[in-house]
């Protein structure tokens, strides 16, 4: 089955990777795509593909190329093949760099006389030394992501297609002045060496090693050819309660409690290799009696691939199964996950899977401690976001903040706030038990296909359906009768989401994304 394309915002990224906004292969047999040369040649001799490359050998004049790009470019990846020929002095030396229109130099990649690759932020004049080596006589993949945006600017670097932590940060300060210009080669005179350079190329999202050579016609594919990236599966709004008269001994009845019709899907299907539960993971309250009797027989069989989410059910201290003072704080809920759920009592916490970096949230913010700035939950998210640079991201929490179920609460919109600041993509709730998917947005609320987060309601866990009160701004599709999990294939530098309905259903919603 060809799967949908889910927005014309995956359409423009998707396009923008396929036709860059820049790239010289050299094979023009000249410098006619630089805007300025100076000293920089091209050779038929060290060359990565085709016929010719670009080559900048000096003892001592300066040896560089600048290109002005056609707009400026708040955001720009910058690619090229790169090999080391020689390298004598001893000062480094630069070989890509980025700068605004007027010229203003803003950050670069170079290599130390050590041959350590390194960047320095032009803005702050600072740099860094990583401790990967470019070898020389070797050509080499070398990438730089930057983001200008004050001082929550982004910077990452990749060589050989490994993104290099240590040079990547999303705390850089890099200025406001966009990028204009950049620059192959080392314009400082000096220096002694012989660098070549292949197949280079600049775009808004990442340039991928081998550049798919057709645009629309390979998105159907892209979400349903076998992938050895990791799989999510994830859903809230679980399991019911021991004492529901439509419990049938975890078998559910009709169009409720029918978390263990789910949890097959996820028990059925190798492909899943982590589990997100969404919040009211466990009704009435989430006694740990009560998750012993019914989660755990359900979704229960896949608790040791599960990262939960807390849920205003199970901070409940009265009207269910085990529901009493004990269980205060979420009591079962922290009990039952264990570490899973991290440290007891918050109820934030984050990892990776692949590329991707997740993070879980508690959006019930008195139980928090707060979801406000400066909040322990914010403080902790602010300094997560910080030290986990990965280009793609993914919160999940049980409140929404946008809903068109009315159950929408503003309380994580700090929360929100700092996800967006970070560059994050995707975030997953429940709490009204439908499913609902959003097109990107600001942390207002306004359609933001540039650097907006989307919003997944998955309340589809099992427990029972709910309706839509009022359609909410930038609401691309809802389903409110249909149980079952979203799929998301997190890709190095995009995901695929997929629906996948419970046995006997048909609604489904798939689609495409690349990561800011
Ligand atoms: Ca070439």
């Amino acid at each position: 089955m060809l799967a949908v394309v889910g927005s014309a915002a995956s359409l423009t990224a998707r396009a923008e990777a396929v036709a860059p906004l820049f790239a010289d292969d050299f094979e023009s047999g000249g410098l006619s795509g630089w805007t300025a040369v100076s000293g920089l040649a091209v050779q038929q001799q060290q060359v990565y593909a085709g016929a010719w490359a670009a080559r900048g050998t000096t003892s001592g004049p300066a040896a560089y190329a600048t290109k002005t790009l056609p707009a400026t470019q708040p955001e720009l990846f910058y690619r090229t093949r790169v090999k080391l020929i020689s390298l004598g002095g001893t000062s480094s030396v630069n070989f890509m760099k980025f700068r605004t229109a007027t010229g203003t130099a803003i950050a670069e990649l170079y290599v130390t006389p050590a041959g350590l690759l390194g960047y320095r932020n032009d803005v702050t004049a600072t740099s860094t030394n990583s401790q990967t080596t470019v070898t020389a006589g070797v050509w080499h993949e070398a990438q730089m992501h930057l983001r200008v945006n004050g001082t929550a600017s982004t910077v990452e670097v990749w060589l050989d297609g490994t993104r290099i932590d240590a040079l990547s940060t999303a705390t850089a300060s890099l200025g406001t002045t966009p990028v204009g210009r950049i620059q192959l080669g080392e314009n400082v005179a000096g220096r002694s060496y012989d660098f070549a350079y292949d197949d280079v190329a600049a775009d808004t999202s990442y340039i991928n090693s081998t550049p798919t050579t057709t645009t629309t016609t390979t998105l159907p594919t892209t979400t349903t050819e076998p992938t050895t990236d990791p799989v999510l599966a994830a859903a809230g709004d679980i399991a019911c309660d021991p004492l529901n008269p439509n419990f049938n001994g975890g078998a559910g009845s009709g169009d409720v409690c029918r978390d263990r019709l789910v949890s097959d899907l996820i028990l059925n299907d190798a492909s899943i290799d982590a589990v997100a539960a969404l919040g009211d993971n466990q009704y009435y309250c989430g006694g740990l009696s009560a998750f012993q009797q019914s989660y755990d027989q359900s979704w229960g069989r896949v608790k040791t691939i599960t990262h939960p989410a807390v849920g205003n059910h199970e901070y409940l201290t009265s009207g269910g199964t085990d529901c009493n003072a004990g269980n205060a704080g979420a009591a079962g809920y922290f009990t039952y996950f264990g570490a899973a759920a991290g440290t007891p009592g918050q109820g934030w916490y984050s990892f990776d899977m692949g590329a991707w970096h997740l993070i879980a949230l508690n959006s019930n913010c008195g139980d928090a401690g707060g979801c406000g700035t400066g909040s322990p939950q914010e403080t902790w998210l602010r300094n997560d976001l910080a030290s986990h640079p990965n280009s793609c991201v993914l919160a999940f929490y049980h409140i929404p903040l946008w809903s068109s179920g009315g159950r929408a609460a503003n309380n994580t919109r700090t929360l929100v706030t700092d996800l967006y600041n970070a560059g994050a993509e995707v975030i997953l709730a429940g709490h009204d038990h439908i499913y609902e998917r959003f097109a990107p947005q600001n942390p207002s609320g306004m359609l933001d296909n540039a650097r907006g987060i989307r919003e997944f309601i998955v309340g589809t866990g099992g427990a029972n359906h709910t309706s839509i009160a009022t359609v909410a701004p930038n609401s691309e599709v809802r389903n409110t009768d249909t149980f079952g999990v979203l799929k998301l294939t997190l890709h190095p530098n995009s995901y695929d989401w997929r629906f996948t309905p419970e046995a006997g259903k048909t609604f489904t919603d798939t689609g495409s994304q690349a990561c800011h």
